[in-house]
């Protein structure tokens, strides 16, 4: 019988789950104390404080709140197919979805993280990843739009990403499962020592933002888990917590938990630089989708990129150490200074701290405890900082306040508990509702984090909300974390399931955000930016509609000459230029989704029209009071029809 020890027979049997809720579904008398609805309240008309952009889990999309209100703002469509904005519907978009299985129009979407300058966010963009197809995506925060996604190859579960560097240097991404590099058809048997993970560093340029997948580390066959960027003194190294240091393929539950240890490894990014530029890599083969939408042409376009530069440790002195860290970590925290790197053994009692500074010390007179693939294990005794000693069940995450408290989220007794950096002492502990996973301080993942605020997010809320048949919401919480005691504020629920959220302060985004786009600007292949150029162009079978809108019609409003067996794109733009005045259109039997378009956007949707007749199309979204009259009508005849294509606007 292998090895189980006790914290895992409760994780497995979800002993502890149970017993939690009930207790604290029964003990909580509301946990709101009177004033804080006062706290969390912004007047009709007042902004909120901060933006927290929440990911979906499952949902493949960003959503963003406002805090302390709790009030949800816009859902950013990610991975996933939104037929909201057209987002994966219309042509201009599709390219964002693309990858090297083709087009794949879902994702599960873990980790925001914004972008830094000298080690605090600046408010340019969200990076984001997507677990299954392992993709990054950058949202530009002047939009609110996802305006580049890159795919990451010999990556399985992109999981321990995506993480910025203090310069956003990088975004970082690793994978959660090995695989092996590259893919071949092998026995699964053979994966101990054969199967790879790939830890990936995407250069972000410091101009336009544009991504680049510059070099991969070539890692032994563990899981990478979470990672999280050194910084000040740690500034150049990069940490992950691993599971599976056994290279178990099956019965991972049993079989990846017999380890007393595995390992948190620290990755130096800047002795990787070197080995780049001393040539030191391998340059393989590879197969990975670059999409980018461009904000002039309004259109998105897919690349596909055929080799990445790899480094393998073993090859490369300096460059990887391991940390032995209890009991398969999940979250990988650094606090502010960069000194303090967080392990939270999921099935440990304990929380282990180890220290930069020892780390290195450790490094330079070379203690050793033997190496792991070439790559040399460090002393647990000779890292180690401290330890918190039985804080909690269960420790997934930590985040900090700035002021030299963390805050580490525990599932299984369902709690945040906060506790001193240095000392190591509990301070506070306050229940969640329930089994919270991330933990969110604004700026918490920064040099400065805005200490104000947690914002827990939830797996389980069972008897929280009105109830929704067998699936509930997922949700998050507020807690001031202000004063010495946290206390809670306020329970909203969440869109998908939240995994991590980055949030900010409102100040450092509203000034940046756009409100129209220049008509003028609009190099669309496509756009129709004065009603002179309105036209239908037929092109054999296909028929080029090139339209307008403007409160409260389209331009052209009649169009006859479109045949059965046709396939018609609407080219439609939005001459307006106010702000917050959109138009939509979509056309009945359309089998895409409605287009929403921004005053100064041009966007185009295809329509194959199957039955003869007269056809309305019309404006979705309430622009006017003549929104109702906004529409129009399209004639289809005959396949064999000899009409002659026709258009107007106005003509009776
Ligand atoms: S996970 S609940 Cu970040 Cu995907 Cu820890
Ligand atoms: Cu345009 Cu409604």
């Amino acid at each position: 019988m292998k090895r189980l020890n006790y914290f895992m027979i409760a994780l497995i049997t979800g002993l502890f789950l149970v017993t939690s809720c009930n207790q604290q579904g029964n003990n909580s008398n509301g946990a709101l104390s009177s004033s804080a609805a006062e706290k969390v309240y912004v007047a009709p008309g007042e902004h909120d404080d901060y933006y927290a952009f929440i990911s979906g889990g499952f949902s493949g999309q960003l959503s963003v709140y406002g805090l302390p209100s709790g009030r949800l703002f816009k859902v950013i469509p990610v991975f996933s197919q939104d037929a909201e904005k057209a987002w994966g519907y219309n042509e201009e978009t599709k390219p964002m979805l693309n990858t090297s299985h083709g087009f794949i129009p879902w994702d599960d979407s873990h980790h925001p993280d914004i972008s830094q300058t000298n080690g605090e966010v600046d408010g340019r963009y969200v990076f984001i990843n997507g677990n299954n197809t392992p993709r990054i995506a950058k949202i530009d925060l002047s939009v609110f739009e996802t305006t580049e996604i890159i795919e990451i190859p010999n990556s399985a579960g992109n999981h321990s990403s995506a993480f910025v560097t203090e310069n956003t240097e990088y975004v970082v991404a690793g994978t959660r499962f090995s695989v092996p590099v590259p893919q071949r058809d092998m026995s699964i048997k053979e994966y101990k020592g054969n199967f790879k993970g790939a830890l990936s560093f995407i250069s972000v340029d410091p101009e336009d933002g544009e991504m680049d997948l510059s070099f991969q580390v070539l890692m032994p066959g563990f899981d990478y888990d979470l990672s999280h960027p050194g910084r000040g003194a740690s500034h150049g190294w990069f940490f992950f917590t691993t599971y599976n240091t056994e290279e178990a393929s099956t019965l991972m539950e049993v079989n990846a938990s017999q380890n007393d240890k595995d390992f948190i490894a620290a990755v130096n990014w800047k002795k990787a630089e070197e080995y780049i530029a001393q040539g030191k890599f391998k340059t393989i083969p590879a197969n990975y989708a670059h999409n980018v939408y461009d904000e002039e042409t309004h259109t998105a376009t897919s690349t596909m990129k055929k080799e990445v530069r790899v480094l393998d440790p073993a090859e490369c002195p300096g460059l990887v150490y391991f940390l032995p860290t209890p009991k398969s970590p999940h979250g990988c925290d650094v606090d502010p200074s960069g000194e303090y790197i967080v392990g939270n053994g999921k099935l440990s009692a304990d929380l282990t701290v180890h220290s930069f500074t020892k780390m290195i010390d450790a490094i330079e007179n070379q203690k050793f405890d033997g190496e792991a693939y070439g790559i040399p294990i460090l002393k647990f005794e000779d890292v180690l900082a401290g330890t918190v000693n039985q804080p909690g069940l269960g420790p997934l995450h930590t985040e900090f306040d700035g002021k030299g408290n963390a805050y580490t989220t525990f599932f299984i007794s369902s709690e945040v508990v906060k506790w001193k950096l240095g000392t190591w002492e509990v301070v506070d502990r306050k229940p969640t509702y329930y089994s919270v996973g991330h933990l969110m301080i604004p700026g918490g993942n920064s040099r400065k984090p805005f200490g104000e605020y947690v914002l827990a997010m939830n797996k389980i809320t069972k008897d929280r909300y009105l109830p929704t048949g067998p699936e509930v919401t997922q949700s998050a919480q507020l807690y001031d974390i202000s004063g010495e005691k946290m206390e809670l504020l306020l329970d909203f629920p969440t869109v998908g399931e939240p995994h991590y959220a980055a949030g900010i302060a409102a100040d450092l985004v509203k000034p940046r955000s756009k409100k129209i786009f220049n008509l003028t600007d609009n190099k669309h292949a496509y756009a129709t930016t004065s009603d002179a150029d309105v036209r239908v162009e037929r092109d054999g079978k296909e028929v080029h509609i090139y339209m307008t809108m403007i409160r409260s019609h389209f331009n052209p409003d009649n169009i006859e000459g479109i045949k059965v067996g046709d396939k018609v794109y609407f080219h439609v733009t939005n001459l307006e230029q106010d702000y917050d005045v959109p138009h939509g259109v979509s056309i009945i039997g359309a089998n895409t989704s409605e287009l929403l378009i921004m005053p100064g956007q041009t966007e185009t949707f295809v329509w194959e029209p199957k039955q003869v007749g007269v056809w309305p199309f019309y404006c979705t979204d309430f622009c006017s009071a003549l929104h109702q009259e906004m529409q129009g009508y399209i004639r289809v005849s005959p396949a064999d029809s000899n009409l002659d294509l026709t258009w107007s606007l106005g003509e009776d």
